[in-house]
């Protein structure tokens, strides 16, 4: 608790963004799903040079979004749902042709948040090493959608994990207990944002954008 007043990182801060995103009419707000993100981010990089790799693609895909959302159609830019609305008005062929969309950058970061949300269920369950567990949430998730070369690097990474005691103190949240309490509150949130992002690109035909 003194260290997360310091100003230190804690991933309560992180559980907390993505438990804002959902609005009562089942909106995903774009902002505090940012501000998860740079949470999530700031805690890659506390896990080492190892991870900057990984770290720095999720770096430029929140800044291109947080430049859409200040940009001059920031107001568009507010939930998922107005995001899709918005770059889908000049039709799907035009949004299929750009790289900087909000949508097929979105559809990068939802893939991933599928991992952590495996990776967490599985840091929380503890039956296995950290690196196994993040290893199968890799692969049951994001690799699909991965080169040969990035799915190496990320797996040579992963062996670089701090044990499940370790981590569960580097996730700065208290005594060991209290933070598998915290992550069993907090994954369900997680996969509240995950599931709504996915039911909204599947509808609009989105899931596979370039
Ligand atoms: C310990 C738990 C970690 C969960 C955080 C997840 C971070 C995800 C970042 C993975 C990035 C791997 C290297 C980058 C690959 C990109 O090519 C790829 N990006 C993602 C997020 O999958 C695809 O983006 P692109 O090339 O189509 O713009």
């Amino acid at each position: 608790a003194a260290a997360a007043a310091a100003g230190a990182f804690s991933l309560r801060e992180v559980l907390e963004a993505f438990q804002r995103c959902v609005t009562e009419q089942r909106e995903v707000l774009l902002e505090p799903y940012l501000s998860g993100w740079r949470g999530l981010i700031r805690f890659l990089q506390s896990l080492g040079t190892v991870f900057s790799f990984i770290s720095k693609d999720a770096v430029a895909k929140v800044s291109l979004l947080e430049g859409h959302c200040g940009g001059r159609q920031g107001q568009q830019y507010v939930s998922l749902q107005s995001m899709v609305r918005h770059e889908l008005a000049a039709g799907p062929a035009a949004l299929r042709a750009r790289s900087d969309s909000g949508c097929r950058t979105v559809l990068r970061l939802h893939r991933a948040l599928r991992w952590l949300q495996l990776f967490l269920e599985g840091l929380r369950s503890g039956d296995s090493r950290t690196s196994v567990v993040c290893t199968d949430a890799y692969n049951a998730s994001l690799a699909a959608y991965h080169p040969w070369v990035v799915r190496k690097a990320a797996t040579v990474a992963f062996c670089a994990l701090p044990s499940r005691d370790a981590f569960l103190e580097i996730m700065n949240v208290g005594p060991r207990e209290e933070a598998v309490a915290m992550l069993g509150e907090a994954i369900p949130y997680i996969g509240d944002v995950y599931s709504i992002t996915q039911e909204l690109f599947a509808q609009h035909k989105l899931l596979d954008l370039p």
